[in-house]
């Protein structure tokens, strides 16, 4: 009994130790993250916060450049700004007013692709541009994040799932 207890003990302070240094670990990557925001998926650590990558929405700075690989399995890949890297149809969170620039540069296949901005009545909004395998800077666009804008997508594979939300605020 008496050496039960000790085992226990041991087994306790064990795993109160790993929780402390897993919270340091978590304490030191989210300080020295300026933005903050959605990257639990940057350190592989998916379960220190809940998040799952991709659903989160990712806030995006206002003017930025927003850059996605088109992969082989007609989804888009995030590239940047770094909160979207490595993302599949990751959410974006735009502030409203805002321009920003959005579009592809890398595909990861053969297959042709293009690129639009939809609102919530299913209207482009801004592009689309024209359906290439070789992406340049005829396939950035630069639009206005007005409320009723709601989604990016590749119209060809747009059924496909080659689409991801977004949200203005
Ligand atoms: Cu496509």
């Amino acid at each position: 009994m008496a050496r039960d207890n000790a085992v226990s003990r041991r087994t306790a302070l064990k795993l109160t130790g790993a929780a402390a240094s897993t919270a340091l670990v978590a304490g030191c990557s989210s300080g020295g993250n300026g933005n903050g925001n959605g990257n639990g998926n940057g350190n592989g650590n998916g379960n220190g916060n809940g998040n799952g990558s991709g659903s989160e929405p990712v806030a995006i700075e206002a003017g930025a450049k927003i850059m996605f690989k088109a992969t082989s399995a007609n989804k888009w890949e995030g590239k940047s700004p770094s909160g979207i890297e490595g993302q599949v149809n990751p959410t974006l969170k735009l502030t409203e007013g805002e321009t920003y620039e959005i579009g592809w540069d890398e595909n990861g296949g053969s297959v042709a692709h293009n690129i639009a901005i939809f609102n919530d009545s299913d209207e482009q909004v801004a592009g689309p541009t024209d359906v290439v395998s070789e992406p340049g800077e005829d396939q950035i666009l630069e639009f206005t994040a007005s409320s009723g804008v709601v989604e990016y997508a590749c119209i060809p594979h747009r059924t496909q799932g080659m689409k991801g939300s977004i949200q203005v605020e």
